[in-house]
């Protein structure tokens, strides 16, 4: 069986949690393969919310497997506290768990050294999540890393050390000064890397390979979004891994030959949260409306994310990056009561009007070019049916369509499980 893909097509939270809960009744493996901690996926069923970091998204199905892949960064600390809010609600992960010997652990000074990067740079910032995301990728990558599978060795301890140590001597380079007391954040990391060593580690390639080769459906669940991307997102306003589809191959170990469909999530506007260029992006009455109604704050760190109109050039620019096959548009919901919506189709940029996505993105370089479209005034919050839509939004819809050449086949009215219409 091939493996599919769900992958954000903007700058994140576009809403891929809840598509992957939706969509886990179909899939007998859920797997992670990029990123860490600084993923917020909100979850809603039953009237309550749930915001998982690590883990996969389908952790609250009982039937399906959740898989941390090894593209993954994993700070033991967070995801002791993901299992702990799982053990309150009485969700049994000890079976349903499986993490890759291969995912990189964000060592307590991976931290420290985001937080000294990142008061470094002053107005430059990136505006990270201060997870340790950036600096554990680049160990990773210096091939300097401790991996899960270390932990299973007797000497990963000594490694440990030596590897802090080198850490706090690059702290001490940077111009910024941070206030740290390693010994209490090593005690609690220490704690926490016996609660991940309860958990399965296991050869996650092999495993992926077996469950493919005996007919198991593999879903595997992206972080961030594509415009996020190390290679082809904002650079360097971007994350430290690849967010788009390529980034499952190498984050899980799946041929690129074995992947199947590739579901793009999007929101019917846009949000970015962080520093970088954002084209569309509002700073009136427009904007705010859209952060107000769409509850727009960081699901780590509860930042309020930046809002403006849908973006088509990047959104095209995402579809093709990834080999998009099937679109799901979420939060159409917020968008009630426009009277009237602006999507960008087009950037004038250095004075030219183009239609792809340039090098750089900056706003003295691209100004968005936009095509006004009816807004709908219907709450859409209720709908559970495709017939239910206001003619105005199935007008928006069938735009992107016809714009993007791939279908839409989930519009989501609100963050519940329920309110999901297939088209
Ligand atoms: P990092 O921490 O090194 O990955 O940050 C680098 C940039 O990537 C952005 N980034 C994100 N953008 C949107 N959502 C993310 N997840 C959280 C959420 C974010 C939050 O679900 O809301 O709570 O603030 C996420 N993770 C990383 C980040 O803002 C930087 O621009
Ligand atoms: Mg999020």
């Amino acid at each position: 069986m091939a493996v599919d893909l769900l992958l954000g097509l903007q700058w994140g939270d576009e809403g891929k949690g809840k598509i992957v809960d939706v969509l886990t009744s179909k899939y007998n493996i859920i797997a992670r393969f990029q990123g860490g901690p600084n993923a917020g996926h909100t979850l809603v069923f039953n009237g309550k919310k749930h915001v998982l970091h690590t883990i996969p998204s389908g952790i609250f199905h009982d039937e399906a497997m959740n898989l941390v892949g090894n593209g993954v960064v994993i700070d033991p600390v967070i995801f002791r506290g993901e299992l702990k809010k799982l053990d309150e609600q009485n969700i049994d992960y000890r079976k349903s768990l499986l993490i890759s010997r291969k995912a990189h652990i964000i060592l307590p000074t991976h931290r420290l050294l985001d937080a000294a990067s990142e008061a470094s740079k002053g107005k430059a910032k990136i505006g990270s999540t201060l997870k340790g995301i950036g600096p554990t990728y680049m160990d990773k990558t210096g091939r300097n890393g401790i991996r899960v599978g270390d932990l299973e060795l007797s000497d990963w301890k000594e490694r440990y050390r030596a590897l802090a140590d080198k850490h706090e001597s690059m702290i001490a380079f940077y111009d910024a000064k941070i206030e740290y007391d390693l010994e209490e954040l090593e005690t609690e990391f220490f704690k926490a890397i016996d609660v991940l060593k309860s958990l399965k580690f296991i050869d996650s390639e092999e495993y992926i390979y077996q469950a493919q080769k005996s007919g198991k459906t593999i879903l595997a669940e992206g972080a961030q979004g594509s415009l996020l991307d190390i290679d082809f997102g904002t650079y360097p306003y971007v994350t430290s891994s690849n967010t788009t589809a390529a980034g499952a191959c190498t984050g899980l170990g799946v041929a690129p030959n074995q992947i199947g469909d590739v579901f793009g999530i999007f929101k019917a506007y846009t949000t970015r949260v962080g520093s970088g260029p954002f084209p569309t992006e509002l700073f009136d009455e427009d904007g705010a409306t859209m952060g107000r109604v769409g509850q727009e704050f960081g699901a780590t760190t509860g930042r309020p994310r930046r809002c403006g109109w849908l973006d088509l050039v990047a959104l095209k620019y995402a579809c093709q990056v990834n080999g998009v096959t099937q679109l799901m548009m979420m939060k159409g919901d917020v968008l009630s009561g426009f009277k009237t919506l602006k999507v960008c189709t087009a950037y004038k940029y250095k004075g030219e009007v183009i239609q792809h996505f340039p090098y750089n993105i900056e706003p003295e370089n691209v100004e968005p070019i936009y095509t006004e479209v009816s807004g709908w005034q219907e709450d859409l919050t209720a709908m559970s049916e495709d017939s239910q839509l206001p003619k105005a939004l199935n007008d928006y819809i069938e735009f992107l369509e016809k714009e993007l050449e791939i279908p839409i086949t989930i519009v989501s009215v609100g963050p519940d499980r329920k309110q999901t219409i297939f088209r």
